[in-house]
């Protein structure tokens, strides 16, 4: 069920006026309605987090870990409808909606209730006592590709800080984020601590992000939108994180495991539809091992059928909207335009699917650097694949975008493998299929962002430092 309101300092504030309708990518149908929030909601949000600061701050973090644990555990305790709310208002399969959109923010909650009790926030340097005292009011942006993902993320280590935060989710997947201001209610924050302001981009997010009361804005999203915020936010001297898109290889080296890397590389490109900012999209392959890589990649996409998302056997959804839909289908367009050799789906709806916002998964071969689809981030269920000549090609192809997220290395052994990742300009990178680490520092080189997230480099983001020498 949607509020009909802002959260705001503690409480439900009937918001009135305009309303921002929640659709069902799966079958284009309205399923909740949220305010349209202005200026004005996110001025009395702001005014509420910062009445809310002092108190917060001068909370010993043994306690504050306390409320964040029983944040965790209602996140655990509501997974089911998590889950649901998720797949119904971004489309992703129930199945992945359980294990990724409804766990992983519990697991990165409960990480952060663990940090919060044993962070060093004071420390003898010398003659000197360092403190660790939170930024103040953050100010958080977050898309609706990992809905609730992307508010934790955010909110967790803020909290565990001693910040307060004031939120406007994505306007496409508000849902979820009014179910967790009811999770922080119920948990038992103090008031003010967490604020919400449904509404859209260019009247929330801009007023939130240039709000004077803001101390630290932290974005998600588009680079776009990223660097926008960047510049308001330097032009007041007002320290950011960003994290934007990314266009990530899985290089293959010879002597890997061929099959593992392709089949976990699809896998990794259709997970979310590949609506996913990490995502490995385009697969380097050696030219001995290339047509046998697209000939595994075309035979494993092929598993990728597009589906009903409630239907617990459903492995690909929809995209999140029309527009992506539209975008994502513009770029399949533009391969096939660019001479990018078509091996797997291609523009156009899939057939059994005339309603609800899906594309083909698609894999395309033959694709070269200068090409758009190995340089823009496509955000749908695509893959590129390119081939290189010798280890030194891999090295200038992995790095030839202007990001620098993720990125996965296969090779006969994980030294040979983790030699090739630390001459990639990227982030986070997985060595023969290393898995997900919910305290390993998330964040992007070059135009992939600037910050970290998750575990302790995560917490560092909303803290300043203070020395006394004595
Ligand atoms: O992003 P936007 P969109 C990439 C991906 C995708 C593309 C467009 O390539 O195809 O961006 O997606 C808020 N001031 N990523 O248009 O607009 C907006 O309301 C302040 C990568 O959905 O950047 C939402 O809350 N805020 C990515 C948030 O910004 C503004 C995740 C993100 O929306 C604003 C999503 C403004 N002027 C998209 N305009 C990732 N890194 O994971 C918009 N917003």
């Amino acid at each position: 069920m949607a509020h009909d309101a802002h959260y705001i300092g503690g409480a439900w504030r009937e918001a009135g006026g305009e309303t921002i309708e929640v659709r069902d990518p799966a079958t284009e149908e309205v399923v909740g309605r949220v305010p349209a929030g202005r200026a004005q909601d996110v001025d009395a949000a702001v005014r509420a987090a910062r009445d809310a600061l002092p108190a917060w701050a001068a909370t010993p973090p043994a306690d504050r870990a306390a409320r964040i644990a029983a944040l965790a555990e209602v996140l655990t305790a509501r997974r089911e409808e998590i889950a649901a709310t998720v797949t119904t208002e971004l489309g992703a399969p129930l199945s992945f909606s359980r294990a990724v959109h409804a766990d992983l923010p519990a697991a990165v909650a409960g990480s952060y209730a663990t940090l919060a009790a044993e962070y060093a926030f004071e420390e003898r340097v010398g003659n000197s006592t360092v403190y660790q005292e939170p930024v103040g009011v953050v100010g958080a942006i977050t898309p609706w590709n990992y809905p609730l993902h992307q508010i934790v993320a955010k909110a967790a280590p803020a909290f565990a800080a001693g910040c307060t935060v004031v939120l406007k989710p994505a306007e496409n997947t508000p849902l979820v984020a009014q179910l967790f201001a009811d999770a922080v209610h119920e948990a038992g924050l103090p008031a003010g601590v967490f604020n919400l302001v449904t509404g859209y981009g260019p009247e929330a997010g801009e007023a939130l992000a240039g709000h004077p009361g803001v101390d630290l804005v932290s974005f998600t999203g588009s680079t776009a939108v990223g660097r926008r915020i960047g510049a308001t936010a330097g032009a007041a001297l007002k320290p950011v994180a960003l994290e934007l898109g990314g266009k990530s290889a899985n290089v293959v080296l010879p002597g890997a495991d061929l099959a593992k890397a392709v089949k976990v590389g699809v896998a990794n490109v259709m997970a979310n539809s590949g609506q996913t900012c990490s995502a490995w999209t385009r697969l380097l392959v050696d030219a001995q091992h290339y047509e046998e890589a697209v000939e595994r990649a075309a035979g494993a996409v092929a598993k990728y059928v597009p589906g009903d998302p409630t239907d617990e056997a459903t492995r690909l959804g929809p995209l999140v909207s029309a527009r992506q839909r539209d975008r994502v289908t513009g770029y399949i367009e533009q391969g096939v335009a660019e001479g990018a050799r078509l091996v797997a789906g291609g523009p156009g709806a899939p057939e059994d699917r005339p309603r609800g916002w899906y594309v083909r998964p698609t894999v395309f071969a033959d694709v070269t650097p200068e090409m758009t689809i190995a340089q823009e981030e496509i955000f749908g269920p695509v893959l590129s694949i390119m081939r290189y000549d010798g280890v030194e090609d891999a090295v200038r192809v992995a790095n030839a975008t202007v990001y620098g997220l993720a990125g996965a290395v296969w090779a006969a052994d994980d030294a040979e493998a983790a030699a090739f990742a630390r001459r990639m300009d990227t982030g986070q990178v997985d060595i023969n299929g290393g898995r997900f680490n919910p305290l390993a520092p998330f964040g992007g080189y070059k135009h992939s962002g600037i910050g970290r997230e998750l575990g302790r480099h995560g917490l560092a983001e909303y803290l300043q430092t203070k020395s006394l020498q004595f």
